[in-house]
């Protein structure tokens, strides 16, 4: 007998064993129990048939597993509480209020899947309503969003419960020990809970983890790991129960391993025969949790056999009328695919036909405040806009690494903690891809987190918590969730600080919709768009210049001071040609525009500000009066935004140009070395600019 199979042979129940009355369960309970359990079945069951009909493109299985989710859900307050699913779970989405119509809209991909309206594949569930938080198809992304929840909760006090659901495969990634860390240090009132059914698609439990319980991993986080028979509805019921208690009462985080199997394939697309034999599959169902629970019924005498054969042809009939009634609802309309990308549209979208995108107004400059003020550096704008946002509204909370004590690296957050505590400035630990998912869990929890990665080198780690995760969680769930969220980071080069500590990393993200990049360079714009990205809805990568921090001054207009995000500056009036730049370089622009006027030519310099969404009509009307365009960036040269600029300007300024746009931008080598020299022949100065301007002019 394979270990896979020694585990499933079930304990058998003593019928003289009441095991629900002494969980505090009702007859009413286990029955409804058990009937959601059979619902999560015939569901599933259903949704085979309907695929083998060609009626669902693609489905995704949970049987096998229905004890484990109806058993830990149930120890959730509906509606109350927060979960996080994953793709197996119709028992846990069941349970927390979703109907079988709901899911079987789900299924079919219609309009009205409150899950994601077809965005997403079936399974993928998520539903504010019933406080089913939107999840994912990539591994383990969920791990951190439920601590950030947690977290949320722990701030607020509002004793409200996270749990957090899981193959045993998440086990291996990175997010799911980084939250559970998280989780651990701060005792948040979290509960993981791993559906242990032996596989990760094809791969065995003995080859993805030298320790035989997932459980196990809990004492590294130092908190309680429990292994559960996950075909026993009433023991996780048990174990979860207790767990989502020291949760509420602040005892702090459990992990709960239900050992279980899964006895359909992975998903419609996969041949389980070849990884598993069909013998071991059979042995498995010899511990099938839902005759298991029917026969506790019975033998309890909580349900006659006329009784559940009655409420199993119940159960049939509604979810043969949810098919039914799924088949039958109007498919998705094709337009809608464009819409709901941003949660705050600021320009209409590139290449989404017009009338069918959300409505977008150019947005407005900020009349209040201009002309008062007070002169700071970029650094000190930072803190105190800060801190300014933070001392109006208590949604708004800085975390990241050494931003508590310390005060950042830079010191951008430097005196946060002493003015608003512990609770609301977090140190966290190393963990970039956590911090953003972290968080994203806050966001969506309705708090205003403003994250600090403490190089933007270093945000690579959080790749997929930003692309994956935040970027597209407005969409996927068809505008159910938001995720506003600031990521902080300072970038760029030319001080001497070697690959690690030098790099630009607008590109990677302007190229991803759902996302805004913000690049600001001046004090008044850092406090302008600081503002305006707090109070955005939507995710916003927030990029600030390390040689800007302290040797760029300037004055900072009093009051609420808003920059609106996808607004480009002209930060000088010029006629002969348009340098489009950000960042540093507007500085290095000014100062070589500067130089040429010394020569007789008139340069325009436009500071994008934003790089996502672009200002295209600054960028456009100023091409077509110059007739010539340099787009300078310290980024690699190769595909980046000086590419998008000369695209936009050759797509559309042509017939006005007077000579073919120009890059002046890094070339393409991985990073900027350390030594000074090294250094210096890869960064582009105001002389460069002022060279390649003149070349341009003279073309
Ligand atoms: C990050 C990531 N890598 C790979 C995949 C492809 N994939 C989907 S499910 C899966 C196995 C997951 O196993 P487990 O977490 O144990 O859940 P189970 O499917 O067994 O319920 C894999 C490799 C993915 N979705 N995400
Ligand atoms: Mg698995």
């Amino acid at each position: 007998m394979s270990e896979v199979q020694r585990r499933l042979v079930a304990p058998p129940i003593a019928v003289d064993d009441d095991d629900h009355s002494h969980l505090g369960l009702t007859t009413t309970d286990v029955v409804a129990m058990y009937r959601t359990m059979f619902l999560a079945r015939s569901v599933d069951e259903r949704m085979w048939s309907m695929q083998r009909m060609g009626k669902a493109r693609f489905v995704i299985s949970g049987q096998g597993q229905e004890a484990a989710q109806v058993g830990s859900a149930w120890a959730l307050q509906k509606g109350h509480d927060r979960a996080l699913p994953y793709y197996r779970d119709f028992g846990v989405v069941l349970t927390l209020g979703m109907t079988a119509d709901e899911v079987m809209l789900a299924v079919l991909a219609r309009p009205d899947d409150p899950n994601s309206g077809g965005r997403q594949m079936p399974n993928h569930w998520g539903c504010r309503r019933l406080g089913i938080i939107t999840g994912s198809s990539p591994i383990a992304t969920q791990h951190p969003h439920a601590a950030g929840i947690a977290w949320a909760s722990l701030l607020r006090g509002d004793d409200r419960v996270t749990m957090c659901w899981f193959g045993e495969a998440a086990a291996s990634k990175g997010d799911f020990h980084e939250a559970l860390n998280i989780a651990g240090i701060h005792r948040l009132p979290v509960v993981f809970v791993c559906e242990n059914n032996g596989y990760a698609i094809s791969v065995g439990m003995a080859e993805q983890s030298a320790v035989p319980n997932v459980a196990d991993r809990a004492a590294s986080y130092g908190f309680e790991g429990v292994v559960v028979d996950g075909n026993d509805p009433l023991a996780v019921y048990a174990a979860t129960r207790a767990a989502v208690e020291q949760a509420r009462s602040g005892g702090g985080p459990t992990l709960i391993e239900t050992k279980t199997y899964r006895f359909m394939p992975h998903t419609s697309d996969d041949d389980d025969r070849r990884y598993r034999d069909l013998a071991e599959v059979e042995q498995a169902r010899s511990g099938d949790p839902i005759p298991r629970m029917r026969a506790y019924l019975l033998d309890h005498g909580l349900l006659g056999v006329d009784q559940a054969e009655g409420l199993e042809a119940d159960v049939r009939a509604e979810v043969a009328e949810a098919a039914r009634r799924a088949e039958a609802a109007p498919p998705c309309d094709p337009p809608s695919a464009f819409t709901r990308v941003y949660a705050r549209r600021l320009r209409p979208g590139r290449n989404i036909p017009p009338g069918v995108d959300d409505p977008a107004g150019p947005p407005q400059p900020s009349k209040s405040g201009a002309g008062e003020g007070v002169e700071r550096s970029v650094i000190d704008t930072v803190r105190q806009t800060l801190h300014d946002l933070m001392a109006a509204d208590d949604r708004v909370v800085v975390l990241g690494e050494d931003v508590g004590l310390l005060g950042g690296v830079f010191r951008a957050t430097d005196g946060l903690r002493r003015d608003f505590g512990e609770g609301r400035v977090l140190d966290t630990p190393l963990c970039e891809s956590a911090i953003v998912g972290v968080g994203v869990g806050l966001a969506l929890a309705g708090m205003r987190p403003v994250v600090e990665i403490q190089f933007a080198d270093f945000l690579h780690s959080a790749f997929d918590q930003m692309v994956s995760e935040a970027a597209k969680i407005h969409y996927r769930s068809n505008g159910d969730f938001s995720v506003p969220m600031v990521v902080r980071t300072p970038w760029g080069g030319g001080g001497h600080r070697g690959p690690y500590h030098s790099q630009a990393v607008e590109a990677f993200y302007a190229h991803v919709a759902g996302l805004k990049v913000v690049v600001p360079s001046t004090p008044a714009d850092v406090a302008g768009l600081l503002r305006s990205a707090v109070e955005d809805p939507d995710p916003v990568l927030f990029l600030e210049h390390k040689k800007t921090y302290r040797r760029t001054k300037g004055i900072v207009p009093a009051g609420e001071w808003r920059v609106p995000i996808g607004l480009a500056e002209i930060a000088r009036a010029g006629d002969d040609l348009t340098v489009v730049t950000y960042g540093l370089h507007r500085h290095l622009s000014l100062a070589a525009a500067e130089m040429l006027a010394a020569e007789g030519y008139s340069l325009e310099v436009i500071d994008l500000r934003t790089i996502s969404p672009l200002d295209t009509e600054t960028v456009l009307a100023s091409a077509v009066r110059t007739g010539r365009v340099l787009v300078v960036h310290e980024d690699n040269v190769s595909f980046g935004v000086g590419a998008e600029v000369a695209a936009v300007v050759a797509e559309e300024a042509f017939y006005d140009l007077d000579a073919p746009v120009r890059r002046l931008a890094m070339p393409d080598v991985p990073a900027l070395p350390f030594e000074v020299t090294l250094e210096r022949a890869l960064t582009i100065d105001a002389d460069d600019i002022a060279a390649a301007a003149k070349a341009l002019l003279e073309a």
